[in-house]
């Protein structure tokens, strides 16, 4: 311990506490939280789409070990979902990993210091705020939750002594309410003895073992700290308390650990007890639900979102977009089918109801039963309406927006550019140019100072603001919305206000098709010339340019495929757009990390715009390949050419920490460049990228308390903090949420010395159901508007559970019929599944093996009948009972001697599946039993 001035910053402990408190956070030689992690959700994802497979009766062939983000889903049949996986694990992980940064010091959630039953409270209570938001479908709420509560899932088998007690399974008991975790350490019990010097073998004291008591490590990085007699340390030299008699520790977060030696079985169980916590959010899911939650569908991945004006004067646009929709939904077949179907019709003041469903049927028929009404005066509702589409969507999603009429509610136009930002939207505005007539004049509905409220959040989220006659509607919405069914990769984007000349290029790569160009722009003469030297003007096809349409103020351009470098040179003094669109697998995803400290401490996504002017960190990964490289990352200004490039550091699961020296306070986009090996000549495997979302840092930091779930009827407060690394003056505050919810906050702040505190109080209302997702987002702002912040809260709620016991089932009748001399012999077994007097009630009967054939009714009494028929030469069958809270229990179907005719009827036995790394995953069948 020489270097006692370490302790002198802050910084530098938090940095060195990651390296003790938990596995991991970073990949290294040990295993740590984020590969934990991912390996138990990619193996359950394969689990599941076996399962799914096995039911559709199709061939399922299981990916080669180790397993990839790729091979999942080629396996899964699910290949253009690969990005979304990816995302979907990252968002998980990213929230574990968080869980050290934002509660470092909270013993509760690691299971330091002995605290079995706070620890098995997050696990569970995070557990009920995953199983109902899967069941509302807020998938995106349901990950967060899930990797936040992972992480303490996981610590209890690196700082608990469970290991150490030859336990060879997890305990069932953490991920349950109403159970013992075990017999926990009495405060005045002595469970360890000093180590021997370094060798902390044999610390646990052998009558802790022999009476298989459970304890845990004590952590504190205060001198002196007061750990209870005769306890055992975590250990680490971070780690005050490891230094008092009984010294030493018994952590077992890396192989160079207290106990390292234990580390490698840990860190299994830690893998084990994740797979089995995923298999039960998966049972209470469902099959179908959970893939959603992993980001895998058979189609696109991608939603497909609509926002439209129902006022009087949309009727005839009405027409068209019902059109439009129908024919999106008919081109994409099941090959290209929309995970997701949103729709948000809006007027003013009514906004909504949103409808959300994965049915295109449903969704067609929704879009046709629209109808018109009211509107008042001559301006909508539209950006409260985007507001909700936002809100509503998954990450990346690209939303349509049809209206003729300006927004009456511009000023949430810095709120609706935080949630693109950070949802990676893209919003394309359809407006068609009415005119209003009142007692004088006939002018135009949108007026020019209108529509640019539209063209600037299109360009912040890299799509179109589309201005047409209501004639060219059709036409204009039909080449928009074309892409939605190409899970477009965006090669380029570029806007210039005022327009000047200017030439730009692009790299295209073998794995691009279906090039495009999308110019919005009054008068813009294009002039494209591709790699081969041959250049040609918009307007005419030929070699280059193979079609270009014209309609309203904006072109598309369909390019002739040609991997190497293309240029295309814009002319026109007006503002213009570019955006250059092609179909790829290959494509990246990124977040601005907060670096806690150092280049190996670990980081945390931010939920708020990277402070501007100084060094800033993204993490970036490329989707869609595994055998493409990044080999640079590069913040390109939007007005300008100006660009900052970044340093790749790559990590060990192939994402890439990039830091670049100053995060610019203007507009900027994210490009990347990389190689994909194995394809033939040097040209073609070059690729470029850009987020289609624009992105600006700021000079104000904001950040908020961590929200956990709510439960809803009384007022909660999320505390904040505004901080200014500029000025010192005041700034408007405003907090908005996705529901509406009442919210009280102050209207602005004053940053004395630069900083200042706030509060937000939201009142959730009674009725909320649980599993409702709520995204808050609380802005500061600079008068004038030229510099903001903001930082969004996402949170689950969740009414109280008093319901922790799963649906039994009871046998009804049996009835065999299996005598050789029929000749499709089948057994039948009809059982009555009921969740007790004090439950929830049944929600789901599914088939969790077995080939018969099942049917399920509801009898008067509110009693699920479940009959279940199969042949003869099938005689076991089991029932997954689901109910509303999603407490999963099962129930075996046997017909175990059918040819007697004699039945074996009873809950299953705990049943053992041996896993290929020699561990077992106990199911947790015996639920009922306990
Ligand atoms: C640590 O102690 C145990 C017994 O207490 C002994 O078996 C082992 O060899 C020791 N290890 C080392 C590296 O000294
Ligand atoms: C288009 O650009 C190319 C290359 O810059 C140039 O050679 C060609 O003359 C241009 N064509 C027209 C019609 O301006
Ligand atoms: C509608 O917009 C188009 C293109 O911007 C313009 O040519 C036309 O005159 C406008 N129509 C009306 C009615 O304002
Ligand atoms: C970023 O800037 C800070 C403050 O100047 C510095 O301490 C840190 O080392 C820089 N980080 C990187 C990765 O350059
Ligand atoms: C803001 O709150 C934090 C704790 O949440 C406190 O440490 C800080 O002193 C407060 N700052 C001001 C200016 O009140
Ligand atoms: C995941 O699957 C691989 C390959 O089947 C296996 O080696 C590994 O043990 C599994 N891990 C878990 C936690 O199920
Ligand atoms: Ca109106
Ligand atoms: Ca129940």
């Amino acid at each position: 311990m020489e270097g006692a001035a370490i302790w002198k910053t802050a910084a530098v402990c938090l940095l060195l506490l990651q390296h003790v408190e938990g596995f991991g956070i970073l990949p290294g030689g040990s295993k740590n939280h984020q590969e934990i992690t991912e390996e138990a959700l990619l193996n359950v994802t394969v689990h599941t789409c076996r399962a799914v497979a096995q039911a559709e009766g199709s061939d399922f062939t299981a990916p080669a070990t180790p397993f990839t983000v790729q091979s999942v889903a080629a396996a899964c049949g699910a290949t253009k979902s690969s990005k979304a996986l990816q995302e979907a694990i990252r968002s998980i992980w990213t929230m574990n990993i968080r869980v050290d940064i934002r509660h470092a010091l909270n013993a509760s959630f690691h299971f330091d210091d002995e605290h079995f039953n706070q620890g098995r409270a997050i696990i569970t209570g995070g557990l009920q705020a995953v199983k109902a938001a899967n069941k509302q479908g807020y998938y995106g709420a349901a990950r967060k939750d899930l990797g936040a509560l992972l992480h303490s899932l996981q610590d209890f088998y690196s700082h608990s002594n469970w290991v150490e007690l030859g336990n060879i399974y997890p305990n069932p008991n953490l991920i349950r309410s109403n159970t013992s975790v075990g017999t926990i350490a009495a405060l005045s019990r002595a469970t360890c003895r000093s180590c021997d010097g370094d060798n902390c073998t044999n610390n646990i004291l052998e009558d802790v073992i022999a009476e298989q008591v459970l304890t845990s490590g004590y952590f504190s990085m205060r001198f002196q700290a007061d750990k209870p007699a005769g306890k055992c340390s975590h250990g680490g030299f971070v780690d005050q308390t490891s230094v008092q008699e009984p010294t030493g520790g018994i952590n077992k977060d890396s192989l160079s650990a207290s106990h390292g030696h234990l580390h490698t079985k840990a860190a299994n169980l830690a893998t084990a007890a994740t797979s089995q916590l995923l298999e039960d959010v998966r049972a209470a899911a469902g099959d179908q639900a959970f893939l959603q939650m992993m980001g895998i569908s058979k189609g696109s991945s991608r939603a497909l979102c609509i926002a439209i004006d129902v006022t009087e004067s949309m009727s005839d646009d009405i027409q068209v977009v019902r059109d439009v929709t129908a024919s999106v939904i008919d081109r994409a077949g099941d090959a290209n089918k929309p995970a997701l179907y949103i729709l948000v019709p809006f007027g003013d003041p009514d906004v909504g109801p949103v409808v959300r469903t994965t049915d295109p049927i449903v969704f067609k028929s929704v879009v046709n039963s629209l109808s018109v009404s009211g509107g008042g005066d001559d301006a909508e509702m539209s950006l409260s309406a985007l507001q909700m589409a936002l809100n509503t969507a998954p990450r990346s999603s690209e939303v349509f927006l049809f209206t003729d009429a300006p927004a009456r509610d511009g000023n949430l136009s810095s709120t609706v550019i935080a949630l693109i930002e950070r949802k990676q939207a893209m919003v394309n505005f359809m407006v068609s140019n009415s005119t209003v007539t009142n007692s004088r004049r006939t002018r135009r509905a949108v007026s020019d100072l209108d529509l640019e409220v539209y063209q600037r959040l299109g360009q912040v989220s890299g799509g179109q603001a589309v201005e047409v006659d209501g004639s060219e509607l059709q036409l204009a919405a039909d080449i928009i919305m074309e892409t939605s069914n190409l899970s477009p990769v965006t090669l380029l984007q570029a806007s210039r206000s005022p327009g000047r000349t200017q030439e730009f290029s692009f790299q295209v790569d073998s794995t691009v098709s279906n090039l495009m160009v999308f110019i919005t722009g009054q008068s813009v003469t294009v002039n494209v010339t591709d790699p081969s030297g041959s250049s040609q003007l918009s307007g005419s096809s030929g070699s280059v340019i193979s079609s270009s349409q014209s309609v309203g103020n904006f072109q598309r351009l369909k390019l002739n495929n040609a991997a190497g470098a293309w240029k295309i040179k814009l002319e026109s003094s007006n503002p213009y757009s570019l955006k250059v669109l092609g179909q790829s697998d290959i494509d990246f995803l990124f977040d601005f990390v907060q670096p806690s400290s150092g280049s190996f401490g670990g980081f945390d996504v931010l939920e708020t715009r990277p402070q501007a002017g100084v060094n800033g960190t993204l993490l970036v990964s490329l989707t869609g390949s595994d055998v493409a490289t990044l080999t640079e990352v590069t913040l390109v200004e939007s007005s300008g050419s100006a660009f900052v490039p970044g340093a790749l550091v790559r990590q060990k699961d192939g994402s890439y920490l990039v830091t670049v020296s100053r995060i610019p306070l203007e507009s900027f986009v994210v490009r990347v460049k990389g190689r994909v090996d194995g394809v033939s000549t040097r040209q073609s495997n070059i690729f470029q990228r850009q987020s289609p979302t624009s992105f600006r840092g700021s000079k104000l930091t904001v950040t908020a308390d961590e929200v956990a779930s709510i439960t809803p009827g009384s007022p909660f407060s999320v505390h904040f903090t505004v901080m200014s690394s500029g000025a010192a003056g005041t700034v408007a505050i405003r907090a908005s949420n996705s529901r509406s919810y009442d919210s009280a906050s102050p209207s602005s702040l004053l940053l004395d010395g630069g900083t200042s505190n706030g509060t937000v109080t939201l009142t959730v209302p009674r009725n909320t159901a649980s599993g409702t997702d709520v995204t808050l987002v609380i802005e500061a702002e600079w008068p004038g508007g030229d510099d903001g912040n903001y930082v969004t809260r996402q949170f689950t709620v969740i009414n109280t559970v008093t319901d922790f016991m799963p649906p039994v089932c009871e046998l009804v009748s049996l009835q065999t019929n299996c005598s050789l001399n029929v000749s499709a012999p089948t057994w039948a077994v009809s059982v009555r599944v009921s969740d007790g007097d004090d439950g929830t009630g049944v929600d789901r009967v599914s088939l969790r093996e077995g080939n018969g054939t099942l049917s399920t009714r509801l009898d008067p009494g509110n009693v699920t009948l479940a009959d279940y028929q199969a042949p003869c030469t099938a005689a076991e069958a089991e029932l997954l009972l689901v109910d509303r809270v999603g407490n999963v229990g099962y129930c075996a179907l046997r017909s175990r001697d059918a040819a007697s005719g004699s039945a074996h009827f009873a809950p299953p036995p705990l049943v053992c599946v041996a896993l290929a790394a020699g561990l077992a995953l106990q199911l947790l069948r015996d639920l009922d039993l306990q």
